[in-house]
């Protein structure tokens, strides 16, 4: 089972990450990882931080000569503006000047963070329930890629809305329609996401939403959005409906609610299908290319909680950022009385990033089940697994369809 530990506050020296139980024999360099944290970075709509930080990872343990050993992967990840922070961040003393923050931001975990953990400090809070975290999602979720990439499984992201503007032409309704080459690699949706400022594939759309943002940032407001993120060439079989925790949907439900501000998660058809006849709904079964598929994908690439082969397609949706320059009402913990929230460097909107976090952590929840199902020491013995799996259902359909 693979597994991964994060750690590191917002603005303390670094970030911390522990990826455990990679098979040996996996390559895997800085370079690729620090591809995915860069992209991580990027999209109109950001804040100030990004202009501080160029997130890149040190690999401290786990990988040699370019391929991992087996061991457990740790990375840091500098923070480039602790700089600024050394005295608000001192891990021993307390400098009487460094200030107390006491009004929570209605939306943000201050006045949750506070409760629980008995703080009287609101920063403290703050610190990692901060989005910054999601930067080791992507360190983590970079070995699950590159890993899933040497079966054949790619994974790539777009938004679908942000601030509320959609595309004229719904290019999901076509993933939905399963409108794709067998061979479709997901990638390519990213490709073409990331040559557009706010990761849209529609230039008409784009531009709508820019003006968006400016008119939020205008008002002191943030936006949210919802994107959509796609893993194809994933093998049947994965998830199983035997028990409730080994769906592969509720696996990957959980990963996309797991990323900051997001509030939904959607597979396939999703609260759509609700609305549907299930004549209209389901997926009629055929034979293609001498295997099993369907002639549409409402299902998302997932029935019984199992991976169909065709590509999984996950929306979520994020809500806008809690932090408004135009602040909303609040009450001060020390005076009781109530005032406007505090505000705080923060970003308009972060959507575009946050289905390059998406891509992270489901490329994470499959490798997860991959592994489950094919796990072996080295990437050689998972190979042999997979092969041989692959060859009797093939050798399965040759016989009973001759
Ligand atoms: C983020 C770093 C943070 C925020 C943002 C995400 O840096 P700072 O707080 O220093 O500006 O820009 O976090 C949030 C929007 C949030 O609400 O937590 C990052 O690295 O992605």
């Amino acid at each position: 089972m693979i597994r991964f530990l994060t750690a590191g506050e917002s603005h303390g020296k670094a970030l911390t990450i522990i990826v455990d139980g990679f098979p040996s024999n996996l390559k895997i360099v800085k370079d690729y990882i620090n591809a995915h944290l860069k992209r991580r970075q990027a999209g109109y709509g950001r804040g100030l931080r990004m202009k501080i930080e160029s997130d890149t990872v040190e690999i401290l343990s786990g990988v040699r000569f370019g391929k991992t050993i087996g061991s457990p992967i740790s990375f840091l990840i500098k923070n480039s503006d602790w700089e600024n922070w050394t005295e608000r961040m001192d891990h021993e003393s307390k400098n009487k000047n460094v200030e107390k923050i006491s009004i929570p931001r209605p939306g943000h975990a201050d006045l949750t963070g506070v409760s629980k953990f008995n703080l009287d400090d609101i920063r403290d809070s703050i610190e990692r329930s901060s989005a910054r975290e999601t930067a080791s999602r992507v360190a983590a979720g970079s070995v699950a890629r590159r890993f899933l990439e040497e079966f054949g499984i790619s994974v790539g992201s777009y938004i679908e809305s942000l601030g509320g503007v959609y595309p004229e032409k719904d290019f999901t309704l076509d993933l939905l329609d399963n409108n794709l080459n067998h061979k479709f690699n997901a990638w390519s949706l990213s490709l073409e996401a990331d040559k557009s400022d706010v990761r849209v594939l529609d230039k008409s759309q784009e531009l709508k939403i820019i003006n968006k943002i400016k008119k939020a940032k205008k008002q002191g407001d943030t936006l949210g959005g919802t994107f959509i993120v796609v893993a194809a060439g994933v093998p049947v079989g994965l998830g199983s409906f035997t028990q409730y925790d080994l769906k592969l949907n509720a696996e990957i439900a959980h990963s996309i609610m797991s990323i900051n501000a997001v509030k939904g998660v959607e597979i396939g058809g999703g609260f759509m299908s609700a609305d549907l006849f299930g004549s209209e709904n389901h997926d009629e079964i055929i034979l293609k290319n001498n295997a099993f598929s369907r002639k549409t994908n409402m299902a998302g690439g997932i029935e019984g909680g199992i991976s169909t082969g065709l590509p999984i397609i996950v929306r979520g949706s994020m809500k806008p950022i809690a932090t408004l320059m135009n602040p909303l009402m609040s009450v001060d913990l020390h005076t009781m009385h109530s005032i406007e929230s505090r505000r705080e460097r923060s970003d308009f909107t972060a959507v575009p990033a946050c289905a390059v976090i998406a891509e992270s952590m489901l490329a994470w929840s499959i490798a997860k089940y991959f592994l489950l199902k094919f796990g072996g020491d080295s990437m050689e013995e998972i190979k042999d697994n997979f092969n041989s799996y692959n060859k009797k259902l093939q050798s399965r359909i040759k016989k009973n369809f001759r």
